[in-house]
C-alpha cells in the first residue's frame, strides 16, 4: 500500500516536471488586447489600439487585424490601425498577435457606428401675392453615405409631394390661390431611420388689398366735363 502511494507521488512529480519542460520550450503565450468597444458617428475614422497586448517572456512581433469580420487577419498590421466608416455599422474586429516563438493570441472588440439624421433647412419665411408662385431653394446636411428621400407639405390642404434632391439641395415651388399664412413642412429621410424636419411660413397677401384700385372718375370725367363746359362757353361767346 505504501509502495503504491510512493509510486503515485513519483508519477505525479514526473508529470509536473514534464509539463514544466514543455512549457519552457514553448515559452509564455502572448496576450492580445484589441481594446474597445469602439463607438463613433457615421463618416468617421476609427483608430484601433492594440497597445494593451503583451508577452511576459518576450515580445510581440506582429499585430494583424481582421477589420471586415471575415475571419481573415489580412486587413491591416501594426499596433494602431485606422479604418474609415462612411455609413452606420455594427460588427466585430479581430486582433491576432504573435510572439517571437510563433505563439499567437486573438482578441475581438465590437464596433458601433451610429447613423446621424439629416439636418434640414427648408429656407427663410416668405411673403407673396395671392396667385403668385412661391419658390425657394432648401438644403440639408448628413455626414453618412446615405440615400435620401424628401417630401414637402405646402400647408394649404394639398397633398404631400416628393422633392427631387440634387446633391443635398432641393427646390420648393407652389402656387397659393388664397391669401393666408401657410406652414411649409419639409421632411428628409436617410433610409437608415434618420428623419429631419424643417418648416417655414409663407404669408400670402390678398391681391385685392395689395394693389388699391385707381378711381376712374377724377381722371376721365373731369376733363370731359371741362371740355363740354368750355365748348358751351365759347359757343355762348360766339353767339
Ligand atoms: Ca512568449
Ligand atoms: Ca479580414
Ligand atoms: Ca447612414
Ligand atoms: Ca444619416
Amino acid at each position: 500500500m505504501r509502495n503504491r502511494q510512493s509510486i503515485m507521488i513519483i508519477f505525479g512529480l514526473v508529470l509536473i516536471l514534464m509539463a514544466v519542460v514543455v512549457a519552457d520550450a514553448i515559452g509564455q503565450l502572448p496576450v492580445a488586447d484589441a481594446n474597445g468597444p469602439y463607438e463613433e458617428n457615421e463618416s468617421a475614422v476609427v483608430t484601433f489600439d492594440a497597445s494593451g497586448s503583451y508577452d511576459l517572456d518576450g515580445s510581440i512581433v506582429s499585430y494583424e487585424w481582421d477589420l471586415d469580420d471575415d475571419g481573415e487577419y489580412d486587413d491591416a498590421t501594426g499596433v494602431n490601425v485606422t479604418h474609415f466608416y462612411s455609413d452606420n455599422y455594427f460588427g466585430y474586429i479581430g486582433l491576432r498577435v504573435s510572439d517571437e516563438a510563433g505563439n499567437t493570441d486573438i482578441d475581438t472588440a465590437s464596433v458601433t457606428i451610429y447613423n446621424i439624421p439629416p439636418d434640414v433647412y427648408a429656407g427663410p419665411d416668405a411673403t407673396i401675392n395671392e396667385g403668385d408662385t412661391f419658390t425657394i431653394a432648401g438644403s440639408f446636411t448628413d455626414p453618412g453615405e446615405d440615400e435620401w428621400t424628401a417630401e414637402v407639405e405646402y400647408g394649404d390642404g394639398s397633398s404631400a409631394q416628393p422633392l427631387i434632391i440634387s446633391g443635398k439641395s432641393f427646390t420648393l415651388s407652389h402656387v397659393y390661390v388664397s391669401d393666408g399664412v401657410y406652414t411649409v413642412k419639409v421632411t428628409v429621410e436617410d433610409g437608415d431611420g434618420g428623419v429631419g424636419v424643417d418648416t417655414l411660413e409663407v404669408t400670402v397677401v390678398d391681391d385685392d388689398n395689395e394693389i388699391p384700385e385707381i378711381p376712374e372718375f377724377p381722371t376721365f370725367t373731369i376733363p370731359i366735363a371741362a371740355i363740354i363746359a368750355l365748348a358751351f362757353f365759347f359757343q355762348r361767346i360766339r353767339d
